[in-house]
């Protein structure tokens, strides 16, 4: 690779973050059941300590993602508990994560449910959510829903999109002027016939609804196969509403696959889309880049690794377009040009520049490796083992 591409991907990198959640370090499962790893993460300090692992390796993930139920769950008393450690374990609280979903009051919804008083705690949660969010100094507090409904014509669905709006306008009132609420949809699961925030343009219309500091959030997994992502992720940028991105891969649904494992071209093409936005208006994307994954049989510091490892390498693909260039074969209708740019850039090995800039900056060459052989799996395994075998429950 010459210089001055080397230098395009030095560049992408330096400014290339992305945050790790803390369920993806914690036992999961399908609803078939769960094969436990002896390693896994219970606590939350023990996620703290598993992400600090993956930021201490890779340099690129400061910052982890709670679910205020699952890390936090007396959420404001906790919140020095979790500034510790967030000085231990050199990681500090990304995004906050409602949990909107698991109580059983919200068996019919929670923004979305008839009864006002569910909605009610369901709001309750959200401003205590931000609360917290706001004494971490984290900045962004994501919601998705389950919410939905799973036979025709059994659910208003006009009705819910306004309580949806009315409970958004509320929450959003209460956020200090540097926080920021993300509205992620899901086209299906768990409810299988209506999504109230099925796809982008309910969550654009519902974030417009609720404020200026509300912004959309896209997990690569929720949409329909073949769906054109970086449509989605062009026409947001457009309307400056897109504030960041839940990424995984799939192959069906869902799936929660590792990034970049089926489609990575698909991810090229976001980042790409993000770039050129970026390079055409002069503007910098105010996006937060989360991986939103929980992996079943992988093991799961080594899956976020292997992750954030590819993540980079698409980001710093996408900085290899040379998008005047671009823009010029476009104009012309130059459409092999156009997508050449694209393909040459796409095929270019960005491997070897991106271990130079590790080495630049002092990180391992190889992470993965370097995790392999610092002994931290092993020792997590011995401290945790015991503790997993007799533990069915996923989250502490
Ligand atoms: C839902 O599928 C989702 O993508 C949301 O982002 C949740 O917060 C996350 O998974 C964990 O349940
Ligand atoms: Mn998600």
């Amino acid at each position: 690779m010459d210089a001055g591409k080397s230098e395009k991907v030095f560049k992408a990198l330096d400014m290339f973050r992305i945050e790790l959640p803390s369920w993806g370090f914690a036992n999961t499962g399908t609803r078939f059941g769960k094969f436990i790893q002896p390693a896994a993460a219970t606590t939350t300090e023990e996620k703290f300590s598993d992400a600090g692992q993956v930021h201490h390796l890779t340099g690129v993930c400061p910052t982890i993602a709670l679910h205020v139920l699952w890390d936090c769950p007396d959420s404001i008393r906790n919140a020095d508990e979790i500034k510790k450690f967030a000085d231990r374990y050199g990681v500090l609280p990304g995004s906050m994560n409602p949990n909107l979903f698991q109580d059983q009051e919200y068996k019919y919804g929670s923004f979305g449910n008839p009864d006002g008083a569910i909605r009610e705690r369901a709001l309750q949660h959200t401003k205590d959510s931000i609360e917290v969010a706001r004494r971490l100094h984290s900045r962004d507090v994501s919601m998705w829903f389950a919410d939905g409904s799973n036979y025709p014509g059994t659910a208003n669905i006009r009705q819910r999109k306004q309580w949806f709006a009315e409970c958004l306008k509320e929450a959003h009132s209460k956020l200090s002027p540097e926080q920021r609420i993300l509205v992620e949809y899901k086209p299906f699961e768990p409810a299988f016939y209506h999504t109230d925030i099925a796809d982008w343009g309910m969550a654009l219309l519902l974030a417009r609804a609720a404020g200026p500091q509300a912004k959309v959030l896209v997990d690569t997994g929720h949409h329909y196969a073949a769906q054109n992502i970086e449509q989605i992720v062009a026409w947001l940028l457009s309307e400056n509403m897109l504030g960041g991105f839940h990424f995984n891969d799939r192959r069906y649904a869902d799936d929660d696959l590792t990034m970049g494992s089926i489609d990575p071209y698909q991810v090229f093409r976001i980042f790409h889309e993000i770039r050129y936005f970026e390079t055409e208006t002069g503007n910098t994307a105010d996006i937060a880049y989360m991986v939103d994954q929980s992996h079943n049989l992988k093991g799961k510091i080594e899956a976020m690794i292997q992750t954030v490892t590819m993540a980079q390498q698409l980001f710093a693909k996408a900085a290899l377009v040379d998008e005047r260039d671009l823009a010029t074969a476009q104009k012309n209708c130059d459409l092999i040009r156009a997508e050449s740019l694209l393909q040459d850039a796409f095929a270019t090995d960005v491997r070897p520049a991106i271990q130079a800039w590790r080495e630049s900056k002092g990180l391992p060459k190889d992470p993965m490796e370097a995790f392999r052989q610092s002994g931290y799996l092993g020792r997590i395994t011995e401290e945790r083992a015991a503790r997993n075998a007799g533990n069915v429950s996923s989250y502490a």
